[in-house]
């Protein structure tokens, strides 16, 4: 790594840590103290608990590892252990109260800004082309999107703005927005990456799969579809569901997106303590596992694979490669994505047409996070970095994998290959999905 480009990076890591921790203050000062120490849900930690966490674990990788510095603070590094703390019992903790918090995030990001002027990029895998802090960012921000989620589940008025995302715009006049479902031909393509320098472990290695030719939505499934199941008894017909998905079905009463009441002959929705009509060309969100497989059953269809979901975002028909986005290789900008709580909520379909794919797949990055039907497991040749706690501890049959990222998920944290992983059953986050079905066979030679 020459000079030059170390300084680039340092510039670059500088400005990642930085817009990050706007977003980390926004989320956080937008409420009173007694509101971040409370808890808004069983499922969420109070956001005072998050932000102190987030820069535990900054000081844990970035000041201790990395840097081979003295602890800012030992003696709460157990408090702010994911595992050994419960979210449910994060309230009665003896946490941090919000001005020490600041204090201490603060002192934590001192320090790793002092580290980052004298860190040499060398080539240990950890501050190879920075990766321990793009690591940090990514975690900051994931826990950003966790807080978003949070406030999403407080009670009262809204203290949450931005601008309502943009409508979708009609290429030709007349013509379909997007087309319903786009043929992806059969063959091989790379899963993964072994070249994206903050890729994460979960992401690595590159490796080929071969998929059978398959069809997929062009666009997620919206609120007017997901309507169309609701009206037809989706719900109530246990031919639709799994077993498991019945038997929460029944449990917990699902009858409708999580945050949607009736109103009048119609629905709506409670978006960060606003009511608004629920918009029947909007991505459906805040649906589980279990709605989103039923769904796609009573449509005749089924989710896609992960495999199929990565091929359809990353697979260029031209040259064969795996992209980085469905656009290709460069960064999302506001043109390509709903990303990064710029808005409040998913986009209607065809907002997006510049962040389409070749084949013409929309909206696969951003708006929602997107459930597949594979559950959460290592690739071919996985090995945990640097910690068997971000992802390894969680594979097996328990977690299913989602794609693509929402509104709420930041672009530092969203890329063609980024997984996210939850139980079938959680809906709090801002979950949605797409269909798919295999290829008829003449289809497929088309
Ligand atoms: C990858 C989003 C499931 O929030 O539990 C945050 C990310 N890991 N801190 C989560 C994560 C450690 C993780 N998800
Ligand atoms: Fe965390």
């Amino acid at each position: 790594i020459t000079d030059r480009s170390s300084e680039d990076l340092r510039g670059r890591i500088a400005a990642e840590l930085e817009r990050t921790r706007a977003r980390t203050a926004l989320l956080t000062e937008a409420v009173d103290d007694d509101d971040l120490m409370r808890q808004h849900s069983p499922l969420m930690s109070p956001l005072v608990w998050d932000l102190a966490h987030v820069g535990n674990q900054e000081e844990l990788w970035l000041v201790r590892d990395v840097g081979g510095r003295e602890p800012v603070r030992c003696d709460i590094d157990d408090l702010y252990d994911a595992f050994k703390q419960p979210r449910r019992d994060r309230p009665a903790l003896p946490l941090l109260p919000p001005e020490q918090a600041r204090a201490y995030v603060a002192t934590v990001r001192e320090k790793v800004y002092d580290l980052l002027d004298r860190v040499a990029f060398d080539s240990r895998r950890l501050v190879a082309d920075g990766f321990a802090f793009g690591m940090i960012v990514q975690h900051e921000q994931q826990h950003d999107e966790t807080m978003l989620a949070t406030h999403q589940l407080r009670a009262g008025p809204a203290v949450l703005h931005a601008p309502p995302p943009p409508e979708p715009t009609r290429p030709v006049p007349g013509e379909a927005l997007v087309p319903g479902e786009v043929l992806v031909p059969g063959g091989r393509f790379v899963m993964g990456t072994d070249t994206d320098p903050w890729a994460l472990d979960n992401e690595r290695p590159a490796h080929q799969v071969d998929l059978p030719a398959y069809v997929i939505d062009a666009a997620p499934v919206t609120n007017g579809a997901y309507r169309a199941f609701i009206a037809d008894g989706g719900y109530d017909d246990p031919r639709w569901w799994t077993e498991a998905g019945w038997r929460h079905r029944r449990q917990a009463g699902l009858s409708a997106p999580m945050h949607w009441r009736r109103d009048g002959d119609g629905w709506a929705y409670q978006r960060f303590g606003r009511w608004d009509r629920v918009r029947d060309d909007e991505p459906v969100v805040h649906v589980c596992y279990h709605e989103a497989q039923a769904y796609a059953a009573w449509a005749g269809r089924r989710l896609p694979t992960e495999a199929e979901w990565e091929k359809a975002a990353r697979w260029d028909p031209t040259t064969g490669r795996s992209r980085r986005y469905p656009w290709g290789d460069d960064e999302p900008t506001s043109a390509h994505a709903n990303l990064g709580q710029r808005h409040l909520w998913p986009a209607p379909v065809g907002a997006y047409p510049a962040g389409a794919s070749p084949l013409g797949v929309h909206q696969l990055i951003g708006d929602v996070w997107e459930w597949t039907s594979t559950p959460l497991r290592g690739y071919p040749g996985f090995a945990a970095f640097p910690y068997r706690e971000y992802s390894e501890v969680f594979f097996g049959d328990d977690y299913q994998v989602l794609r693509g990222g929402s509104f709420g998920t930041d672009r530092a944290a969203c890329r063609g290959t980024f997984r996210n992983w939850d139980y079938p059953i959680r809906r709090q986050i801002f979950s949605g999905f797409r269909c798919a079905r295999d290829a008829a066979p003449g289809e497929a030679q088309r």
